[in-house]
């Protein structure tokens, strides 16, 4: 065999190894990219373990030839990328990142030969305080809620107290419990309370028109929670709702109960993290749908005015995704059959996004300028 026949073949061999190596993506094979957690405290400089499974079709965990974890500030563009181990059965990967910006980072993972797939977008926090913050229970303590019982009624409050309540705080009334400790799901909503004895029969508090009202603070007066003193009398006990006021968040239960010629009033004070600012927040923005079926983003190009809110909801029988090739477009995590994921976009311009696992799926968002601008 002459040499040169012998290269040729030697390129052949090659070019079927090479072939080979990369069936995944030729034989139309497809991953994705699953968190073993959702990592919603992460914080600047401080490293942060990142575990991760790749599963072929979704479905069946592969180890993969190399898995680097990238991450692109949304800002500032600052990139990092980091190699992921394999770790513990197959598939699955650990890997250390350190993000050196507090803010926002789209992130993903590059699984080799299978592509890139996108998380959902991070936030990392940049002190301890916002993690804190982040806990709604955390975030609760030390607050004092001034509360009174108002002549009138929530809607036409007189400014006057006519009875003094304790203020409405997390961990009291009862200051003699020994012992105070967070127990079971971080993402329970804090209840605050107070229990306050006043020196009125209830007889003359549900006489006249009554209210009770919850203040943030003592310095913000805004109120939080109002309820008009009234409703079914159950034995000597009567249950009042307090409403959010004010879009805080915060909605409540006062018991008032007869003793004697006094009256016990007990507040429960409970707070959605998730309720904060909810009334009118985004109630009026314009809102579209992109579906996710037959391995297709349905429309795939779409025009919308800005402030649009776009959800993308999978109707296929397999996972997709939705990753943004423009840093202000927000990627989704792998989108399960029924799943779906919504942003909306404030900025002019065209937005030209794929699917992860697929790459072939791909659409556009052209945003158009806003009305009045030339
Ligand atoms: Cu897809």
């Amino acid at each position: 065999m002459s040499s040169a026949r012998r290269s040729v073949l030697r390129v052949a061999i090659i070019g079927i190894a090479l072939l080979l190596s990369a069936a995944p993506a030729l034989a139309g094979g497809w991953a994705t990219v699953r968190l073993d957690k959702p990592h919603d405290k992460v914080l600047v400089e401080v490293p942060t373990t990142v575990g991760f499974t790749v599963l072929q079709h979704d479905v069946h965990p592969v180890n993969v030839g190399r898995a680097t974890l990238f991450a692109q500030h949304k800002e500032k563009g600052e990139k990092l990328t980091a190699d992921a181990r394999q770790d513990g059965p197959e598939g699955h990967y650990l890997v250390e990142v350190t993000f050196p910006l507090a803010g926002e980072w789209k992130w993903g993972v590059n699984a080799d030969l299978w592509g890139e797939m996108a998380f959902e977008t991070l936030t990392v926090l940049s002190s301890a305080d916002e993690v804190a913050a982040d806990n709604p229970i955390a975030a609760e303590m030390g607050r004092m809620h001034p509360a009174g019982i108002h002549a009138g009624t929530c809607d036409g409050l007189n400014a006057g107290i006519a009875f003094e309540l304790d203020d409405v705080r997390l961990g009291e009334p009862d200051a003699a419990a020994p012992v105070k400790e967070m127990v079971g799901a971080e993402t329970a909503f804090p209840v605050a309370t107070s229990i306050s004895s006043i020196d009125a029969p209830l007889t003359e508090i549900i006489g006249g028109d009554h209210a009770i009202n919850v203040l943030a603070d003592g310095t913000a007066k805004d109120a939080i929670a109002c309820g008009d003193i009234g409703g079914l009398m159950v034995g000597d006990e009567l249950a009042v709702g307090l409403g959010e006021r004010n879009a805080s968040g915060y909605t409540g239960v006062a018991l008032l109960r007869a003793v004697g010629d006094r009256t016990e009033v007990t507040i429960y004070l409970a707070r959605d993290p998730a309720g904060v600012g909810s009334e009118g927040a985004s109630a009026s923005a314009d809102a579209t749908t992109v579906t996710i079926v037959n391995g297709a983003f349905s429309p795939a190009r779409l025009e919308i005015a800005p402030g649009t809110t776009v959800t993308w909801r999978n109707e296929d029988g397999i996972a997709h995704s939705v990753m943004g090739d423009d840093l202000a477009f927000d990627d989704s995590s792998v989108l399960s059959p029924g799943q779906s994921f919504s942003q909306s976009f404030d900025t002019s311009g065209t937005y030209t996004y794929k699917c992860g696992p697929h790459p072939g799926m791909v659409g556009t968002i052209t945003v158009k300028e806003a009305v009045g601008s030339p």
